[in-house]
């Protein structure tokens, strides 16, 4: 594998991917020398806590060096507009600190989310992109504008570990938050649900609708309690708003669409799962997240494997 930005730089599909991840997670270091005298940096640009911690663990069971980069601490201020006449707080160009960020690592993991500058910027993924066309090394995405493939990969990984039927119902739904979030994540689990044959539906008060290639197959429902009947997993997250002229902007933050242990009743006993981090009591009621039904923790120790999947596959491909 040359690069892993969406479920499509997946070689061989879904399958043989989970496949992987099992027989990884019942030995994560059984392929600790394959990176061997490799470097693995990653490079934020936005905070984390689970993908630089899973992400980090991933790359050493697997015998790498990994090297850190917080760009916004204590590194240059970069600029990344082409052509611009560079006499404000910028330092650096992004264009030069790429190739040389390149020079000392094997792989180059980045998190950089959706700027909400430019709707198309965001859409054309302007930042992960000039590191793959750049860094002259295997990029992979920690979090870009429009997808966060490693997390939807965890999720589905958790989705197939605790499902009961072969089938199950998977309800995405909205939910309120009060600052502007990306559709990152919930772009890409519905990219990934939409490679599966589950029952997948997805959830939103009128205005937040996703971009069409992402929705896809899936089934849209305005109303969250017909959404919620009968279902196995919620999947809880909150975006700003994608569709013209609202691109970006928080609507409103209706704590009606709160997933509480009343809309919870109406589904078939399902689970509840978050990307983390949640704010509770906007997202998710205390009792639903601490609720026996709650997977959110296993979601999370999922994220390592997710990523040793995928550096595994990066490493094999140098
Ligand atoms: C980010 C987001 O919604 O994309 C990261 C989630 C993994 N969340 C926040 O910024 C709170
Ligand atoms: N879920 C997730 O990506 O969490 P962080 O933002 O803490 O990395």
């Amino acid at each position: 594998m040359k690069q892993f930005i969406s479920v499509h730089d997946l070689e061989g599909g879904l399958a043989g991917a989970l496949q992987e991840a099992f027989e990884i997670k019942k030995d994560r270091f059984q392929y600790s020398h394959l990176g061997k005298n490799k470097t693995l940096l990653m490079v934020f640009f936005n905070s984390s806590l689970r993908t630089r911690l899973s992400t980090q663990k991933a790359g050493m069971n697997l015998g790498m060096n990994v090297i850190v980069l917080d760009v916004n601490q204590g590194a240059w201020r970069l600029e990344t507009e082409r052509g611009v006449i560079m006499d404000g707080d910028k330092t650096e160009h992004l264009l030069e600190a790429i190739p040389v960020m390149g020079c000392y690592c094997d792989l180059i993991g980045v998190r950089s989310f959706a700027r909400f500058e430019s709707k198309e910027d965001d859409y054309r993924e302007v930042v992960i992109n000039q590191f793959i066309q750049y860094s002259g090394r295997p990029v992979f995405s920690m979090e870009a504008a429009t997808r966060h493939p490693l997390q939807s990969f965890a999720d589905l990984i958790t989705i197939e570990e605790y499902k009961r039927r072969p089938r199950p119902k998977v309800v995405l739904t909205w939910a309120p938050h009060p600052k502007v979030l990306p559709q990152a994540v919930a772009n890409s689990f519905a990219e990934w649900m939409n490679e599966t044959d589950y029952d997948f539906v997805i959830t939103h008060p009128p205005g937040y609708e996703l971009a069409p290639e992402f929705v896809g197959k899936a089934q849209v429902e305005y109303d969250q309690q017909k959404a919620f009947e009968g279902a196995d997993f919620i999947y809880a997250k909150n975006w700003s708003a994608y569709t013209d002229p609202n691109y970006g902007k928080v609507l409103h933050a209706d704590r009606s669409w709160t997933v509480d242990e009343g809309k919870m009743l109406l589904t078939d006993n399902a689970y509840f799962m978050h990307c983390l981090p949640v704010r509770r009591n906007m997202i998710v009621t205390d009792g639903v997240i601490e609720s026996a039904q709650s997977i959110v923790i296993p979601e999370a120790a999922n994220r390592e494997i997710s990523a040793q999947v995928v550096i595994k596959r990066l490493l094999e491909g140098l």
